[in-house]
């Protein structure tokens, strides 16, 4: 990897705190109207994850929130590498039934940041070695939003894969206002909460809730 590029992505990946990932079904006033306001609190990274549009929709919808975040937020594409190579996103997240990350790498280039979804130690590790960003753990705990996602893996696996990567760790799964102290405490780099977040009726002051807990979270592991 070119060196430049690894460390404007590592060091762009440290600056992030709340990861909004967007939810069409689940949302109150809009997929858009849910990042303008996320990236008006502060958010500093995205993921548009659409599950029932059309390619066309999400080429436009995806260029749109493009420009919302330009120059304020990383944004990323869930899945689809042909949406995120079209309107020339930041990178990707993708699970691991999703094209295997080396691919993906050869198709997006050094420089796009690539998040890998893993839900234990052994995973993580392969995913650090394969060349992924960061990685999603989860489920957390039990989640209604995703049905596939199986039973919540428990704070105990934070710990876990903390201890043997060094990318980024981002909490995933069932995360609320109620324990996401918690999860922070137990090693989480950043957390995605999308219920608590695109439900609610203030996209931005629940945003803004879960960003000053994390930078109060990180003010205090670094004394
Ligand atoms: N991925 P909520 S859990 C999109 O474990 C997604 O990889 C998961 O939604 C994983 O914050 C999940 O509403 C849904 O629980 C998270």
């Amino acid at each position: 990897m070119n060196q430049k590029g690894f460390n404007r992505k590592s060091s762009l990946l440290k600056e992030i705190d709340f990861y909004l990932v967007t939810d069409s079904g689940l949302s109150k006033k809009g997929t858009l109207s849910d990042v303008r306001e996320a990236v008006e609190a502060g958010c500093r990274i995205v993921q548009y994850r659409e599950k029932d549009k059309s390619t066309k929709e999400m080429v436009d919808e995806a260029s749109e929130i493009k420009s919302i975040c330009s120059g304020r937020a990383i944004f990323l594409v869930n899945d689809r590498i042909d949406v995120a190579l079209a309107i020339d996103a930041d990178g990707v997240h993708i699970g691991q039934d999703d094209m295997p990350i080396e691919m993906a790498r050869k198709l997006l280039g050094e420089g796009k940041i690539i998040g890998l979804s893993v839900c234990d130690r052994e995973e993580a590790i392969r995913a650090e070695r394969a060349g992924a960003d960061y990685v999603g753990l989860g489920p957390i705990f039990n989640t209604a939003t995703k049905k596939d996602a199986g039973d919540g893996i428990g704070l105990h696996e934070i710990r876990e894969v903390k201890k043997v990567i060094k990318i980024p760790v981002v909490a995933i799964g069932g995360i609320n206002k109620k324990n996401s102290d918690i999860i922070l405490q137990s090693g989480a780099d950043s957390l995605v909460a999308i219920s608590a977040v695109v439900c609610s009726d203030d996209v931005k002051t629940e945003t803004k809730y879960f960003i000053d807990l994390i930078q109060r979270s990180k003010k205090h592991k670094k004394k």
